[in-house]
Protein backbone atom coordinates (compact mmCIF):
# COMPACT_ATOMS: atom_id res chain seq x y z
CA UNK A 1 0.00 0.00 0.00
CA UNK A 2 1.31 3.42 -1.13
CA UNK A 3 1.11 6.23 1.31
CA UNK A 4 -1.24 8.08 -1.11
CA UNK A 5 -3.47 5.18 -1.26
CA UNK A 6 -7.54 6.21 -0.59
CA UNK A 7 -8.44 4.88 2.58
CA UNK A 8 -11.93 6.66 2.98
CA UNK A 9 -14.49 8.66 0.89
CA UNK A 10 -16.94 10.81 3.01
CA UNK A 11 -20.03 13.06 1.14
CA UNK A 12 -22.04 15.49 2.98
CA UNK A 13 -24.49 18.38 1.94
CA UNK A 14 -23.51 21.52 2.87
CA UNK A 15 -25.21 25.33 1.50
CA UNK A 16 -23.29 27.17 -0.74
CA UNK A 17 -23.01 31.00 -1.25
CA UNK A 18 -26.81 31.31 -2.14
CA UNK A 19 -27.95 29.23 0.79
CA UNK A 20 -28.75 26.44 -1.84
CA UNK A 21 -27.36 22.70 -0.96
CA UNK A 22 -24.29 21.46 -2.67
CA UNK A 23 -21.73 18.64 -2.19
CA UNK A 24 -18.68 18.50 0.23
CA UNK A 25 -16.15 15.55 0.05
CA UNK A 26 -14.04 14.33 2.78
CA UNK A 27 -11.18 12.65 1.53
CA UNK A 28 -8.48 10.52 3.90
CA UNK A 29 -5.21 8.96 2.38
CA UNK A 30 -3.37 5.86 4.35
CA UNK A 31 -0.64 8.54 5.56
CA UNK A 32 -3.71 10.13 7.46
CA UNK A 33 -3.65 13.19 5.17
CA UNK A 34 -7.03 14.45 5.52
CA UNK A 35 -8.55 16.99 2.60
CA UNK A 36 -12.29 18.05 1.93
CA UNK A 37 -13.32 19.80 -1.39
CA UNK A 38 -16.51 21.59 -1.77
CA UNK A 39 -18.25 21.68 -5.50
CA UNK A 40 -19.63 24.93 -6.99
CA UNK A 41 -23.09 25.63 -8.52
CA UNK A 42 -24.19 27.68 -11.50
CA UNK A 43 -27.05 29.92 -12.13
CA UNK A 44 -26.74 31.25 -15.71
CA UNK A 45 -25.97 26.80 -16.80
CA UNK A 46 -25.43 26.06 -20.02
CA UNK A 47 -27.83 23.58 -21.68
CA UNK A 48 -25.43 20.89 -22.55
CA UNK A 49 -23.13 20.94 -18.78
CA UNK A 50 -22.69 17.73 -16.79
CA UNK A 51 -25.60 17.21 -14.96
CA UNK A 52 -25.96 18.34 -11.55
CA UNK A 53 -27.92 15.92 -9.49
CA UNK A 54 -30.93 17.30 -7.37
CA UNK A 55 -33.57 15.42 -5.37
CA UNK A 56 -36.30 17.21 -6.71
CA UNK A 57 -37.96 16.50 -3.35
CA UNK A 58 -39.98 19.50 -2.93
CA UNK A 59 -40.28 19.24 0.51
CA UNK A 60 -36.39 19.82 1.54
CA UNK A 61 -34.69 22.74 0.03
CA UNK A 62 -37.38 23.99 -3.02
CA UNK A 63 -36.07 20.38 -4.41
CA UNK A 64 -32.15 21.48 -4.60
CA UNK A 65 -31.51 19.16 -1.63
CA UNK A 66 -28.01 16.75 -2.88
CA UNK A 67 -28.54 14.04 -0.78
CA UNK A 68 -28.56 11.43 -3.70
CA UNK A 69 -25.36 13.18 -4.98
CA UNK A 70 -24.01 12.31 -1.52
CA UNK A 71 -25.27 8.95 -1.24
CA UNK A 72 -23.57 8.50 -4.63
CA UNK A 73 -20.17 9.26 -3.39
CA UNK A 74 -20.60 7.65 -0.10
CA UNK A 75 -21.70 4.03 -1.84
CA UNK A 76 -20.45 3.69 -5.82
CA UNK A 77 -17.48 6.53 -5.54
CA UNK A 78 -15.92 5.22 -2.42
CA UNK A 79 -16.58 1.83 -2.94
CA UNK A 80 -14.70 2.49 -6.51
CA UNK A 81 -11.82 4.66 -5.00
CA UNK A 82 -11.14 3.43 -1.82
CA UNK A 83 -7.66 1.81 -2.22
CA UNK A 84 -6.57 3.24 -5.65
CA UNK A 85 -3.52 5.68 -5.10
CA UNK A 86 -4.61 9.51 -5.39
CA UNK A 87 -1.53 10.33 -7.66
CA UNK A 88 -3.17 8.62 -10.11
CA UNK A 89 -5.96 11.26 -11.04
CA UNK A 90 -6.38 10.81 -14.61
CA UNK A 91 -7.08 6.76 -13.60
CA UNK A 92 -9.16 7.53 -10.79
CA UNK A 93 -11.32 9.92 -12.98
CA UNK A 94 -11.22 7.95 -16.04
CA UNK A 95 -12.71 5.14 -13.45
CA UNK A 96 -15.87 7.16 -12.41
CA UNK A 97 -16.57 8.34 -15.38
CA UNK A 98 -16.96 4.25 -16.87
CA UNK A 99 -18.47 3.72 -13.47
CA UNK A 100 -21.29 6.96 -14.27
CA UNK A 101 -21.87 5.28 -17.61
CA UNK A 102 -23.27 8.66 -19.25
CA UNK A 103 -22.08 11.11 -21.31
CA UNK A 104 -23.12 14.01 -19.11
CA UNK A 105 -22.38 12.03 -15.90
CA UNK A 106 -26.60 12.16 -15.23
CA UNK A 107 -26.38 8.55 -13.32
CA UNK A 108 -23.76 9.37 -10.39
CA UNK A 109 -23.69 13.48 -11.07
CA UNK A 110 -21.58 15.23 -11.84
CA UNK A 111 -21.81 17.15 -8.12
CA UNK A 112 -20.70 13.90 -7.01
CA UNK A 113 -18.19 13.02 -9.32
CA UNK A 114 -16.17 16.34 -9.27
CA UNK A 115 -16.20 16.56 -5.45
CA UNK A 116 -13.99 13.53 -5.42
CA UNK A 117 -12.06 14.41 -7.99
CA UNK A 118 -10.98 17.81 -6.38
CA UNK A 119 -10.61 16.17 -3.26
CA UNK A 120 -8.04 13.61 -5.03
CA UNK A 121 -5.83 16.20 -6.50
CA UNK A 122 -5.82 17.98 -2.74
CA UNK A 123 -5.14 14.93 -0.93
CA UNK A 124 -2.43 13.97 -3.38
CA UNK A 125 -0.36 17.74 -2.91
CA UNK A 126 -0.92 17.50 0.65
CA UNK A 127 0.62 14.06 1.14
CA UNK A 128 3.40 15.12 -0.93
CA UNK A 129 4.09 18.47 0.62
CA UNK A 130 3.54 20.03 -2.66
CA UNK A 131 1.25 23.29 -2.90
CA UNK A 132 -1.50 22.54 -4.68
CA UNK A 133 -1.13 24.82 -8.10
CA UNK A 134 2.85 23.13 -8.49
CA UNK A 135 1.15 19.77 -8.07
CA UNK A 136 -1.31 20.32 -10.91
CA UNK A 137 0.82 22.48 -12.76
CA UNK A 138 4.44 21.49 -12.47
CA UNK A 139 7.87 22.45 -11.00
CA UNK A 140 7.90 25.76 -13.35
CA UNK A 141 4.21 26.67 -12.36
CA UNK A 142 4.52 30.67 -11.34
CA UNK A 143 2.33 32.83 -12.79
CA UNK A 144 -0.70 34.63 -11.37
CA UNK A 145 -3.52 35.11 -13.62
CA UNK A 146 -4.71 38.75 -14.42
CA UNK A 147 -8.17 39.19 -11.74
CA UNK A 148 -10.98 39.78 -13.74
CA UNK A 149 -12.98 41.50 -11.07
CA UNK A 150 -16.79 41.55 -11.46
CA UNK A 151 -17.92 44.59 -10.35
CA UNK A 152 -21.08 45.08 -11.61
CA UNK A 153 -23.81 42.33 -11.97
CA UNK A 154 -26.92 41.67 -14.06
CA UNK A 155 -29.09 39.49 -16.19
CA UNK A 156 -29.40 35.97 -14.07
CA UNK A 157 -27.43 37.40 -11.32
CA UNK A 158 -29.54 39.65 -9.95
CA UNK A 159 -32.71 41.51 -9.85
CA UNK A 160 -32.28 45.07 -11.78
CA UNK A 161 -32.52 46.45 -14.93
CA UNK A 162 -29.04 45.24 -16.55
CA UNK A 163 -29.08 42.66 -19.49
CA UNK A 164 -25.01 42.05 -19.39
CA UNK A 165 -24.40 39.78 -16.56
CA UNK A 166 -21.27 40.55 -15.84
CA UNK A 167 -18.89 43.66 -16.35
CA UNK A 168 -15.35 42.94 -15.15
CA UNK A 169 -12.73 45.36 -14.33
CA UNK A 170 -9.42 43.93 -16.05
CA UNK A 171 -6.04 44.90 -14.23
CA UNK A 172 -3.81 44.74 -17.22
CA UNK A 173 -1.16 47.01 -16.80
CA UNK A 174 -0.41 46.86 -13.09
CA UNK A 175 2.53 45.42 -12.28
CA UNK A 176 1.82 42.36 -10.11
CA UNK A 177 -1.09 40.38 -8.80
CA UNK A 178 -1.15 42.30 -5.37
CA UNK A 179 -0.99 45.19 -6.91
CA UNK A 180 -3.53 44.26 -9.97
CA UNK A 181 -6.02 43.60 -7.00
CA UNK A 182 -5.91 46.47 -5.25
CA UNK A 183 -6.62 48.16 -8.79
CA UNK A 184 -9.72 46.79 -9.12
CA UNK A 185 -10.77 46.52 -5.59
CA UNK A 186 -10.36 50.46 -5.45
CA UNK A 187 -12.20 51.06 -8.36
CA UNK A 188 -15.30 48.44 -6.76
CA UNK A 189 -14.79 51.04 -3.71
CA UNK A 190 -15.29 54.21 -6.12
CA UNK A 191 -17.99 53.04 -7.92
CA UNK A 192 -19.63 51.95 -4.88
CA UNK A 193 -19.39 55.72 -4.03
CA UNK A 194 -20.43 57.10 -7.28
CA UNK A 195 -23.69 54.74 -6.88
CA UNK A 196 -24.25 56.22 -3.69
CA UNK A 197 -24.10 59.45 -4.86
CA UNK A 198 -26.44 59.52 -7.39
CA UNK A 199 -29.14 57.85 -5.20
CA UNK A 200 -28.60 54.19 -6.91
CA UNK A 201 -28.64 51.11 -4.84
CA UNK A 202 -25.22 49.96 -3.63
CA UNK A 203 -26.63 45.79 -3.08
CA UNK A 204 -24.58 43.76 -4.44
CA UNK A 205 -25.43 40.51 -6.89
CA UNK A 206 -24.78 36.92 -6.79
CA UNK A 207 -20.57 37.62 -7.53
CA UNK A 208 -20.49 40.52 -5.23
CA UNK A 209 -20.55 43.14 -7.72
CA UNK A 210 -22.90 46.13 -7.24
CA UNK A 211 -26.55 45.55 -8.75
CA UNK A 212 -28.20 49.01 -9.40
CA UNK A 213 -30.98 49.68 -12.07
CA UNK A 214 -30.10 51.32 -14.91
CA UNK A 215 -31.29 53.17 -17.94
CA UNK A 216 -29.69 51.48 -20.64
CA UNK A 217 -26.98 48.41 -20.45
CA UNK A 218 -24.42 50.99 -21.57
CA UNK A 219 -24.73 53.54 -18.75
CA UNK A 220 -23.15 50.75 -16.65
CA UNK A 221 -19.58 51.34 -19.24
CA UNK A 222 -20.06 54.79 -18.73
CA UNK A 223 -20.35 54.31 -14.58
CA UNK A 224 -17.48 51.71 -14.88
CA UNK A 225 -15.15 54.08 -16.74
CA UNK A 226 -15.97 56.97 -14.41
CA UNK A 227 -15.16 54.64 -11.40
CA UNK A 228 -11.85 53.41 -12.48
CA UNK A 229 -10.68 57.08 -13.25
CA UNK A 230 -11.83 58.14 -9.57
CA UNK A 231 -9.95 55.51 -8.57
CA UNK A 232 -6.78 57.01 -9.95
CA UNK A 233 -6.45 54.76 -12.60
CA UNK A 234 -6.49 54.82 -17.03
CA UNK A 235 -9.10 53.12 -18.50
CA UNK A 236 -7.35 51.48 -21.40
CA UNK A 237 -3.63 51.77 -20.26
CA UNK A 238 -3.94 49.82 -16.43
CA UNK A 239 -7.65 49.16 -16.86
CA UNK A 240 -9.55 47.29 -19.31
CA UNK A 241 -12.82 46.00 -19.60
CA UNK A 242 -13.96 42.86 -19.76
CA UNK A 243 -17.84 41.54 -20.43
CA UNK A 244 -20.32 38.24 -19.89
CA UNK A 245 -23.27 38.68 -21.94
CA UNK A 246 -24.54 35.40 -20.73
CA UNK A 247 -26.83 35.78 -24.05
CA UNK A 248 -28.20 32.58 -23.20
CA UNK A 249 -30.44 34.23 -20.49
CA UNK A 250 -32.26 36.48 -23.11
CA UNK A 251 -31.98 34.36 -25.83
CA UNK A 252 -35.94 34.08 -26.79
CA UNK A 253 -35.16 31.45 -29.13
CA UNK A 254 -32.99 29.09 -31.04
CA UNK A 255 -33.00 31.18 -34.09
CA UNK A 256 -30.80 34.12 -33.43
CA UNK A 257 -33.87 36.19 -31.71
CA UNK A 258 -33.05 37.98 -28.25
CA UNK A 259 -35.04 39.77 -25.86
CA UNK A 260 -33.22 42.62 -23.68
CA UNK A 261 -36.12 41.77 -21.06
CA UNK A 262 -34.55 43.19 -18.06
CA UNK A 263 -33.79 46.80 -19.22
CA UNK A 264 -36.43 46.63 -21.48
CA UNK A 265 -35.03 47.28 -24.78
CA UNK A 266 -36.35 44.60 -26.57
CA UNK A 267 -36.02 42.55 -29.13
CA UNK A 268 -32.44 42.21 -30.87
CA UNK A 269 -31.25 39.88 -33.85
CA UNK A 270 -27.93 38.32 -33.43
CA UNK A 271 -26.61 40.67 -35.77
CA UNK A 272 -28.28 44.01 -33.66
CA UNK A 273 -25.81 42.28 -30.63
CA UNK A 274 -23.01 42.22 -33.30
CA UNK A 275 -23.52 45.58 -34.28
CA UNK A 276 -23.80 46.89 -30.60
CA UNK A 277 -20.94 44.81 -29.72
CA UNK A 278 -18.65 46.73 -33.07
CA UNK A 279 -19.71 50.51 -31.54
CA UNK A 280 -18.75 49.77 -27.87
CA UNK A 281 -15.43 48.41 -28.77
CA UNK A 282 -14.55 51.34 -30.83
CA UNK A 283 -15.22 53.29 -27.81
CA UNK A 284 -14.94 51.83 -24.72
CA UNK A 285 -11.42 49.80 -24.16
CA UNK A 286 -12.71 46.34 -23.98
CA UNK A 287 -10.51 43.53 -23.45
CA UNK A 288 -13.09 40.16 -23.97
CA UNK A 289 -16.28 39.46 -24.74
CA UNK A 290 -18.20 35.84 -22.93
CA UNK A 291 -20.99 34.59 -24.45
CA UNK A 292 -21.90 37.69 -26.63
CA UNK A 293 -24.77 35.40 -28.32
CA UNK A 294 -26.53 32.64 -27.28
CA UNK A 295 -25.05 28.30 -26.78
CA UNK A 296 -27.43 27.22 -29.82
CA UNK A 297 -26.13 30.48 -31.80
CA UNK A 298 -23.13 28.95 -33.45
CA UNK A 299 -23.64 31.47 -36.55
CA UNK A 300 -23.69 34.69 -34.55
CA UNK A 301 -20.72 33.16 -32.88
CA UNK A 302 -18.72 32.48 -35.90
CA UNK A 303 -20.27 36.09 -37.71
CA UNK A 304 -19.50 37.65 -34.26
CA UNK A 305 -15.77 36.55 -34.05
CA UNK A 306 -15.21 37.19 -37.59
CA UNK A 307 -16.18 41.19 -37.06
CA UNK A 308 -14.01 41.73 -33.51
CA UNK A 309 -11.63 38.11 -33.27
CA UNK A 310 -8.73 40.35 -33.85
CA UNK A 311 -9.38 43.38 -31.60
CA UNK A 312 -10.63 41.33 -28.68
CA UNK A 313 -10.91 37.93 -27.03
CA UNK A 314 -14.29 36.14 -27.72
CA UNK A 315 -15.61 33.70 -25.28
CA UNK A 316 -17.67 31.20 -25.32
CA UNK A 317 -19.10 29.57 -21.95
CA UNK A 318 -22.35 27.98 -22.39
CA UNK A 319 -21.81 27.04 -26.19
CA UNK A 320 -18.80 25.46 -24.90
CA UNK A 321 -19.70 24.07 -21.42
CA UNK A 322 -15.63 22.91 -20.82
CA UNK A 323 -16.37 19.90 -23.09
CA UNK A 324 -13.63 19.05 -25.76
CA UNK A 325 -16.49 17.83 -28.29
CA UNK A 326 -17.95 21.73 -28.21
CA UNK A 327 -14.50 23.44 -28.25
CA UNK A 328 -13.27 21.36 -31.13
CA UNK A 329 -16.06 22.22 -33.62
CA UNK A 330 -16.09 26.02 -32.20
CA UNK A 331 -12.20 25.60 -33.09
CA UNK A 332 -13.32 24.32 -36.46
CA UNK A 333 -15.91 26.98 -36.94
CA UNK A 334 -14.51 29.50 -35.65
CA UNK A 335 -16.75 30.39 -33.17
CA UNK A 336 -14.82 32.26 -30.89
CA UNK A 337 -10.65 32.34 -29.85
CA UNK A 338 -11.32 31.21 -26.54
CA UNK A 339 -13.30 29.17 -23.93
CA UNK A 340 -14.36 29.84 -20.53
CA UNK A 341 -13.04 26.94 -18.65
CA UNK A 342 -15.36 25.25 -15.17
CA UNK A 343 -14.65 22.48 -13.88
CA UNK A 344 -18.38 21.69 -12.34
CA UNK A 345 -19.61 21.84 -16.29
CA UNK A 346 -17.79 18.85 -17.48
CA UNK A 347 -16.95 17.26 -13.94
CA UNK A 348 -13.60 16.11 -13.24
CA UNK A 349 -10.22 17.91 -12.69
CA UNK A 350 -8.36 15.55 -15.90
CA UNK A 351 -11.21 16.13 -18.19
CA UNK A 352 -11.04 20.28 -17.61
CA UNK A 353 -7.39 19.99 -17.97
CA UNK A 354 -8.10 18.40 -21.31
CA UNK A 355 -10.12 21.58 -21.81
CA UNK A 356 -7.40 23.53 -21.10
CA UNK A 357 -4.71 21.15 -23.42
CA UNK A 358 -7.07 21.59 -27.05
CA UNK A 359 -7.44 25.39 -26.00
CA UNK A 360 -3.61 25.77 -26.00
CA UNK A 361 -2.31 23.50 -28.57
CA UNK A 362 -4.97 25.17 -31.17
CA UNK A 363 -3.86 28.86 -30.33
CA UNK A 364 -6.53 29.69 -28.33
CA UNK A 365 -7.14 31.31 -24.98
CA UNK A 366 -8.89 30.05 -22.13
CA UNK A 367 -10.23 31.92 -18.90
CA UNK A 368 -10.92 29.88 -15.30
CA UNK A 369 -13.94 30.80 -13.95
CA UNK A 370 -15.76 30.18 -10.87
CA UNK A 371 -19.50 29.87 -10.77
CA UNK A 372 -22.46 31.93 -9.42
CA UNK A 373 -22.55 29.84 -6.26
CA UNK A 374 -19.75 28.94 -4.49
CA UNK A 375 -18.01 28.16 -1.19
CA UNK A 376 -15.04 28.98 0.71
CA UNK A 377 -13.20 26.16 -0.79
CA UNK A 378 -10.27 27.53 -2.92
CA UNK A 379 -9.30 24.95 -5.44
CA UNK A 380 -9.73 27.16 -7.89
CA UNK A 381 -7.16 29.61 -7.17
CA UNK A 382 -4.48 27.02 -7.47
CA UNK A 383 -6.10 25.45 -10.60
CA UNK A 384 -6.13 28.94 -12.46
CA UNK A 385 -2.12 29.28 -11.49
CA UNK A 386 -1.69 25.76 -12.04
CA UNK A 387 -3.16 26.18 -16.20
CA UNK A 388 -1.11 29.30 -16.35
CA UNK A 389 -4.02 31.03 -18.66
CA UNK A 390 -2.94 34.33 -17.72
CA UNK A 391 -6.52 35.50 -16.49
CA UNK A 392 -9.35 34.31 -14.00
CA UNK A 393 -12.55 35.48 -12.97
CA UNK A 394 -14.12 35.31 -9.70
CA UNK A 395 -16.10 37.57 -8.76
CA UNK A 396 -16.33 41.20 -7.08
CA UNK A 397 -14.07 42.12 -3.96
CA UNK A 398 -17.33 41.54 -1.65
CA UNK A 399 -18.73 38.32 -0.10
CA UNK A 400 -15.96 36.05 1.16
CA UNK A 401 -16.29 32.86 -1.32
CA UNK A 402 -15.41 35.48 -3.76
CA UNK A 403 -12.29 36.95 -1.51
CA UNK A 404 -11.02 33.45 -0.47
CA UNK A 405 -10.29 32.89 -3.88
CA UNK A 406 -8.42 36.08 -4.31
CA UNK A 407 -7.02 35.76 -0.94
CA UNK A 408 -5.53 32.76 -1.64
CA UNK A 409 -3.83 33.82 -4.99
CA UNK A 410 -2.17 36.24 -2.72
CA UNK A 411 -0.78 33.77 -0.76
CA UNK A 412 0.28 31.78 -3.99
CA UNK A 413 1.78 35.01 -4.86
CA UNK A 414 3.88 35.35 -1.62
CA UNK A 415 4.74 32.20 -1.62
CA UNK A 416 6.38 32.33 -5.09
CA UNK A 417 8.33 35.54 -3.96
CA UNK A 418 10.46 36.92 -6.42
CA UNK A 419 10.04 34.09 -8.90
CA UNK A 420 6.26 35.08 -8.96
CA UNK A 421 5.04 36.13 -12.64
CA UNK A 422 2.02 38.47 -13.99
CA UNK A 423 1.13 39.11 -17.23
CA UNK A 424 -2.00 38.50 -19.28
CA UNK A 425 0.15 37.06 -22.19
C1 LIG B 1 -20.84 32.56 -16.02
C2 LIG B 1 -20.93 32.09 -14.59
C3 LIG B 1 -19.85 32.57 -13.67
P1 LIG B 1 -22.97 30.88 -13.61
O1 LIG B 1 -21.86 32.67 -16.70
O2 LIG B 1 -19.77 32.75 -16.56
O3 LIG B 1 -19.70 33.95 -13.63
O4 LIG B 1 -22.19 32.20 -14.04
O5 LIG B 1 -22.12 30.18 -12.60
O6 LIG B 1 -24.28 31.36 -13.04
O7 LIG B 1 -23.14 30.07 -14.84
MG1 LIG C 1 -20.57 33.05 -18.57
Amino acid sequence: MENTTIKSVKALEILDSRGNPTVRVLLELADGTKVSSSVPSGASTGEYEAVEIRDNDPKRYDGKGVRTAVSNVNNQLASLVVGMDAKEQAKIDKAMIALDGTHNKSNLGANAILGVSMAVAKAAADSSGVELFRYLGGADTRRIPVPCMNILNGGEHADNSVDFQEFMAVPLGAPSFSEGLRYVAQTFHALKKILASRGLATSVGDEGGFAPNLSSNEEAMDLIIEAIKAAGFEPGKDIMIGIDSAATSFCSDKKGNYNLKWSGAGHKTSDDLIALAKEWVEKYPIIFWEDPLAEEDWEGFAKFTAELGDKIEVIGDDIFVTNTQFIARGIKEQSANSSLIKLNQIGTVTETIDAVRMCRDNGWRYLISHRSGETADTFLADFAVAMDGGHLKTGSASRSERLAKYNRLLEIEMLLEDEALYSWK
